[in-house]
Order: structure tokens, then sequence, then C-alpha cells
């Protein structure tokens, strides 16, 4: 299977997080993307794309805030990452606001996304290796992998939150369609919910959501995820979440996956994108699922079963020594099930 990236994902190195009321290392950090350069090879670099693409999702505003936010904080006179302290959970409107803290406040959800030297660099990276992956399987072929980091599906139009800055899965959606492929399913197997795809995509009756997660009672993101969120206006039916517990091993996880299988086929999709995480590992340090290697090989065979030329982009998964063999164990299982 092809993989592609940009050298400039590696570049995105905030130095830490907000955890559980302390300073914590950043967990979704450049070795991520070493490692799994390391195990599955070198891939072929991303071609460039543009702005447009992004644009096709992201707020132009947006976009400016993530190209300047480092600049503008430097420039106040701060060290480190540029990091905001209050988020308007009431009428957040355009206004236009000179302290870089209430720049970040507008387009920010929570305070595990800092912007650093290379934030911008790599997620424009990252969103070109989406929409080079996606070329090769609009060329013909039957599956490419999109290695993104930073992640994506955590952001929404117009706001980053969860180490995501552009919504890869959601730009490369929106750039099949601009290809004349209108009928999208993106398939979120990351450990987290992929609120800021669901959002993009909530009335939308053409792009099909269903996201397998931790259960958003006990996990972040919280506040999306939950069962009852089944899409509105013409997308109503046409998002899916399927919430499990702490402690999922993949007996349980299977079911979920076969459910979400079959979700998919009704809706008679030309495309699959697979929003891969490997947070659901059982070793994973910031998760709570109990997936083991040979369980990604099962989930990729499962999900090729479905018979639809499908982009893998690349999400969370933090236990950095595992990461290339997980990664390369659900590409695997995806590549041997033929047709
Ligand atoms: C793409 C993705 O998997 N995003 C996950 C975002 C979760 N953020 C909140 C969890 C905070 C845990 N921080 C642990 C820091 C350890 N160094
Ligand atoms: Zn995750």
């Amino acid at each position: 299977m092809r993989q592609f990236s940009d050298p400039a994902q590696v570049l995105h190195a905030p130095a830490r997080e907000l955890h559980n009321g302390g300073w914590m290392d950043y967990a979704e950090s450049p070795a991520r993307f070493e490692a799994m350069l390391d195990t599955l090879g070198p891939g072929e670099p991303a071609r460039d794309f543009g702005i447009e693409p992004i644009l096709a999702v992201h707020d132009p505003a947006y976009v400016a805030f993530l190209r300047e936010a480092y600049d503008l904080w430097r420039a106040a006179g701060r060290e480190g990452d540029a990091m905001g302290y209050i988020f308007p959970i009431r009428g957040r409107r355009p206004l236009d606001l000179e302290r870089i803290d209430a720049k970040i406040g507008a387009f920010a959800m929570d305070a595990s996304t800092p912007v650093a030297s290379g934030t911008w660099g790599a997620a424009y990276g990252g969103a070109q290796s989406a929409l080079t992956a996606l070329e090769a399987v609009l060329g013909g072929d039957r599956n490419a992998f999109a290695l993104c980091r930073p992640p994506g599906h955590h952001c929404g139009a117009d706001y980053m939150a969860g180490y995501c800055y552009l919504n890869n899965a959601a730009i490369a959606a929106r750039a099949a369609q601009a290809r004349g492929i209108q009928r999208v399913a993106i398939l979120d197997v990351d450990y987290h919910h992929g609120n800021g795809t669901q959002d993009i995509f909530y009335e939308d009756g053409e792009v099909f959501f269903a996201s397998i997660h931790a259960d958003p009672k006990t996990d972040y993101p919280f506040f999306w995820g939950h069962a009852d969120e089944r899409g509105e206006g013409a997308g109503e039916g046409t998002t899916l979440n399927l919430p499990l517990p702490q402690g999922t091993d993949w007996q349980g996880y299977a079911l979920a996956l076969d459910t979400a299988l079959q979700a998919v086929r009704e809706h008679a999709a030309d495309l699959l994108i697979v929003s891969y995480g490997a947070d659901t590992f059982a070793e994973d340090p910031i998760s709570h699922f109990r997936l083991l290697r040979e369980d990604y090989g099962a989930m990729g065979e499962r999900i090729a079963a479905l018979g639809l030329p499908t982009l893998v982009v690349m999400e969370g998964g933090y236990a950095v020594d595992a990461l290339g063999a997980n990664v390369a164990a659900f590409l695997d299982g995806l590549e041997r099930t033929a047709r």
C-alpha cells in the first residue's frame, strides 16, 4: 500500500500540555511520526495541492489565525508555545480582538492544543498527505495510507482541539466530492470520539460518519459522541455513534465494528475514509481499551471486506514503541483481504 507524508510534519513539537491540573509532556510527540516511518519505511512525499482544499472545510479566519498565531505570541513577548486561557462558551462571534490570548480563545476548544513554531507547516503537510493519498485511491489503488501528524478528527471548521488543527479526513472527503465522488463514508476508529468530523458533516446527508470510541461519559471529548447524536436536517441519520466502556477488548469492539460496517454498507458510499487511531491499544498511556496488535489485523480485514476504495488517515496512538507495529498490522489486514 502506498504511504504518504511530508517532512514538515515532524517539526510540530509542543513541549507540554495541561493535564489533571499540571503540566505533562506533550503526548502527541514528533517521536510518533518517526516511529511510524521507522517501521513502515519512508513512503512517498506528499504533493502540494495548495490552500484551496483546506478552505473547502476550514473558515478562512481560522486558517489565517493558525498561520500567524505563533508569530503573534512571540511578538507579544511570550516564551514557549502559544496556549489560551479563555474559551467563550457563550456568544462566540467574529470580533476583531487584539490580544493573542483572545485570538486563541476564539479558535480553540481546549488547553491540549498548543500552537508551536512548526505547527502550521506540519498541519499543512499532513493535510497535503491526505490529499495525495486520496489521489492514489482516485487513480485506482484499492487502499492508500496518509501518515498524518498532527491528527485531525477533533478540530472543526473553525476551532482546534485535542491535538488537532486541520481535519485531514474532512479535507479528503470534500476533495473527493470536488472530484465527483458524492457519497463518502468516514469510519472513525480512534479511541476518542471524532467530534470535529462529526460537527463538519452533521447536517450533510452525503457524508456518512460512524465512530466507535470510549464513552464520552468517562473520556474526552465528553460533550460529543453520545449515542443519541444522529445528525440533523439533511444529515439526520447519517451520523452513527457507538460509545463503548473503558476496558473494552476485541470481543466487544468487533460487535460494534460490525454494526458500523453494516451502516456504512447501507449508506452505499463510493469511497471509505478511515480515521485510524492506535490509541485503542491495551498499552496506550492515555486510553483505556484493551486491543492487541493482532486485533488490528482483524480490524483491517473486516473493513476491507466492504470492498470499497479506502483512504486511511492517521489519527491518535500514544504507545510510541508499539505504534509502528500496530499501524502496520492494521494496514496489512486491509491489504490482504482481496476484493
Ligand atoms: C487525536 C487524539 O487522540 N486526541 C486525543 C486528545 C485527548 N486529549 C485529552 C486527554 C489528555 C491526556 N493527557 C495526557 C498527557 C500525558 N503526557
Ligand atoms: Zn484519540
